[in-house]
């Protein structure tokens, strides 16, 4: 396919939206965006040459709507489709509609997403192939007595998943035999009741982790790159508050098995484009377990790229029109520390409730290592349909002290009037003694707010 002939239809909305016009354009790539009726007026849409409403309101009649999203791209002309995150990006089914349909779904393909949104599967794949797994149950537990049997071999405490879960949806921990049956059925009801799907794993239990995830890109030629890691541990209700690169206390023995075992993980899965392979770290005894391996483009993406200088989504793209990867691995070189923070409509004194509402007033952050991916402008009336995601500020510095010095500049400066937002929240977070030790896990955050 001549380069020329390419154009990408961008099948999502806010700040990702805009990230991937940006991208586009940097590729020299027309593109075409999709909206719903409450998006007619955001700034992805106004800023494209080219946009196609594709429904109402809600997500299910419009971002939802493979028929629509592939007349779209039909009608216009498009011959490839960038999902972003969430809605259909991790859907199986639409990558193998675009494909059927000849167009290129920017992302894996949908073997490899149906491979890995099995967790249960994913995990047997990915110790097989010498990744170290949390030890477990081997695929399902079919009764409640097996987990139970299993459970007292392996030792309490231990967790059940959702084999269909991801994002905490479908978990439950046991700490004990007695807690064992409530957990079991919880666990099913619920997984049951969001994917359609009761099957549950069991594991170990680790208390206390990090939760760290391995940035890989590969192309269709059998080259995958490792563009180092993220802790993901601040996180309130299994959403990100705060993602940094690199872990603040990942020893440089322990981050070389890791982006080993995160490179052999791609292979195993004979993935192709970009990816995150998580992991849970254990501070105690150094040993990290392969979680899940995100299919997508992630929120937090724009740390590893002030860290390695790669514009990740344009790579995303690059591979995903069959170019080779540019780069070796040993051309690239970390530089310094990046931090992410998630600034949402959402009050934190009412328990992170969202704050839809209008814009009053919007002022960006600048100077040298502040980066703001946002699509609010003065006047903007954040719609309640969606998730609440604002803007990410990411920074940079050569350190982590002076990176976080940074983010806390940068939040005092941003103002964002007429909406409650959590800026205010995330700064104070930024200045608690255990960020800036670096002394925090997967629950931290929880047991601050519970204080
Ligand atoms: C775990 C765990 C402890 N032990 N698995 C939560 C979402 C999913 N990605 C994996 N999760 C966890 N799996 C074992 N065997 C603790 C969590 C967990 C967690 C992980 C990452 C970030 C935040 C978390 C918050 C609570 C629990």
């Amino acid at each position: 396919m001549s380069e020329t002939s390419v154009k990408i239809l961008i099948a999502n909305r806010g700040e990702i939206a805009l990230r991937i016009l940006r991208a586009c354009r940097m590729l020299g790539l027309p593109s075409i965006i999709v909206f719903s009726e409450a998006d007619r007026d955001t700034l992805p849409v106004r800023l494209a040459k080219e946009a196609i409403c594709i429904g109402s309101a809600p997500a299910s009649d419009s971002y939802l709507k493979a028929d629509r999203i592939i007349a779209a791209a039909e009608l216009t002309g498009a011959t490839a489709i960038h999902p972003g995150y969430g809605f259909l990006a991790e859907n199986p089914r639409f990558a193998e509609i675009c494909s059927d349909c000849g167009l290129t779904f920017v992302g894996p393909s949908a073997e490899a997403i149906e491979l890995l949104g099995d967790k249960a599967a994913a995990k047997a794949t990915m110790q097989k192939a010498g990744v170290p797994v949390v030890p477990g149950s081997d695929g399902v537990v079919a009764s409640e007595a097996e987990a139970a049997r299993l459970a007292q071999k392996i030792g309490y405490p231990i967790i059940l998943k959702a084999v269909s879960g991801g994002g905490g949806k479908g978990m439950r921990v046991a700490a004990d035999a007695g807690q064992l049956p409530d957990a079991f059925l919880t666990a099913a009801a619920e997984a049951k009741a969001g994917f359609g799907d009761a099957s549950l794993y069991l594991e170990k239990y680790i208390v206390a982790p990090r939760h760290v995830e391995v940035q890989i890109l590969a192309d269709k030629f059998g080259n995958v790159l490792c563009l180092g890691e993220r802790d993901c541990s601040l996180q309130r209700r299994h959403q990100k508050v705060v993602e940094e690169s690199p872990c603040a206390i990942l020893p440089d023995d322990v981050r070389k098995k890791m982006y080993k075992a995160a490179c052999n993980a791609v292979q195993a899965a004979k993935y192709v484009g970009v990816g995150t392979v998580e992991f849970l770290f254990e501070p105690s005894t150094k040993n990290f377990y392969f979680m899940e391996m995100n299919t997508r483009l992630q929120v937090e993406h724009p740390v590893t790229e002030m860290v390695w200088g790669i514009d990740l989504v344009a790579a995303q793209i690059r591979v995903a029109l069959g170019e080779k990867l540019p780069w070796k691995q040993s051309e690239l070189q970390p530089r310094g520390h990046a931090i992410e923070v998630r600034v949402n409509a959402e009050d934190p004194a009412r328990d992170f409730a969202p704050c839809p509402g209008k814009v009053d007033f919007f002022h960006v952050p600048g100077g040298p290592g502040v980066r703001v991916d946002s699509h609010l402008y003065e006047g903007y009336v954040v719609p309640p349909f969606y998730d609440s995601l604002l803007a990410k500020l990411i920074v940079h510095g050569d350190n982590r002290e002076l990176a976080r010095n940074r983010a806390v500049c940068a939040l005092e400066e941003l103002t964002i009037e007429g909406v409650t937002t959590t800026a205010e929240f995330a700064r104070a977070l930024l200045e608690n003694e255990k960020f800036v030790r670096g002394d925090f896990h997967t629950g931290t955050l929880q047991e601050l707010l519970q204080q």
